[in-house]
């Protein structure tokens, strides 16, 4: 049983197991969602129900944001009732959505200017590595605040790890999440090429995943594939926005703008379905 209060914000397919892990881990947890129907799974398990951020941050010590975009951020920390509104010092803010470096580190000032502290720690995994508590966690941040709360984020993951300043978690989601944009598109491409030469996707899906190239991604989004399914894990909409945010950081380079350009297209008509339906997208235009 631990004594550090914490505050959730956001109980999206993500925020949702996530928060539960820290209640069942024993920590007393407060949460607050926009839309107020999300919160009920975690009244059920034990949570208290808050009505605003600024509530919530003055009987927390720890507040963990989890919700979609930048824009989300501004309105959780600035917003009227925001956290920024408390008056509080003291407490450590850590935002483990997927945003921009750039809003992470205006937001670290404004929390710093108010004697409070920042942390950026975005997750690598989806919906199923939450529920199993094996996300990998990159924190980016003054590294004595992170020391304080590594044990707490501990129970959200199989791995911690502390990556640099203000920012440098992003940097580094932004990072990864492209790779698997790339990876994505690279899976589509080479199985609609096997089929246009009479390989059956399954024989392909069977070769990659005993060969060099076989880990956790290719299993679950050839198996997707496979089975016309594309239910969503990964949200298409937000590779799109992670793609973007990366391009804003400075990744141009050849790979990152075709991936960019045909997930935007995608997002047209599949920005609900899982991030692999850039295999249908690319199917139906070739
Ligand atoms: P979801 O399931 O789309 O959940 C998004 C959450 O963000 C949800 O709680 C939303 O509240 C919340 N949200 C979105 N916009 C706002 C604003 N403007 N203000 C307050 N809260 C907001 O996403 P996931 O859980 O799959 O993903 C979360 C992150 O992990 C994201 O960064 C991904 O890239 C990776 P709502 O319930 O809609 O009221």
């Amino acid at each position: 049983m631990s004594s550090i209060k914490i505050g959730w914000i956001g109980l999206g397919k993500m925020g949702n197991p996530m928060s539960q892990h820290l209640i069942n881990a024993g920590y007393p947890v407060a949460v607050f969602n926009r839309s107020k129907e999300k919160e009920d799974a975690l009244k059920a398990k034990g949570a208290e129900r808050v009505s605003s951020p600024s509530n919530l941050i003055q009987q927390s010590d720890v507040i963990i944001i989890m919700v979609s975009d930048d824009k989300a951020i501004y309105d959780i920390f600035s917003g009227a009732e925001g956290l920024l509104r408390a008056g509080v010092t003291g407490k450590i803010i850590i935002n483990m959505s997927t945003v921009s470096s750039a809003i992470s580190k205006e937001m670290a000032l404004l929390c710093n200017q108010q004697g409070n502290h920042y942390l950026d720690a975005p997750v690598s995994g989806s919906v199923k590595q939450a529920e199993g508590a094996q996300l990998v966690v990159m924190v980016g941040g003054e590294k004595p605040v992170y020391e304080q709360v590594k044990e707490v984020l501990d129970h959200l993951g199989k791995l911690t790890l502390y990556v640099g300043e203000t920012g440098a978690g992003n940097a580094t989601k932004l990072a990864v999440n492209s790779l698997i944009g790339f990876y994505a598109q690279g899976l589509s491409e080479a199985v609609i090429f096997a089929n246009q030469n009479q390989i059956r996707t399954e024989d392909l899906l069977t070769v990659i995943n005993n060969s060099a190239l076989a880990n956790v991604f290719t299993k679950f989004k050839g198996d997707a594939i496979l089975n016309d399914n594309f239910e969503p894990a990964f949200y298409l909409k937000h590779i799109v926005k992670d793609l973007g945010l990366a391009r804003d950081q400075g990744l141009t380079t050849p790979l990152a703008d075709t991936a960019y350009h045909s997930f935007l297209e995608a997002e047209k008509t599949m920005a609900e379905d899982d991030m692999i339906s850039i295999f249908r997208h690319l199917s139906q235009s070739k």
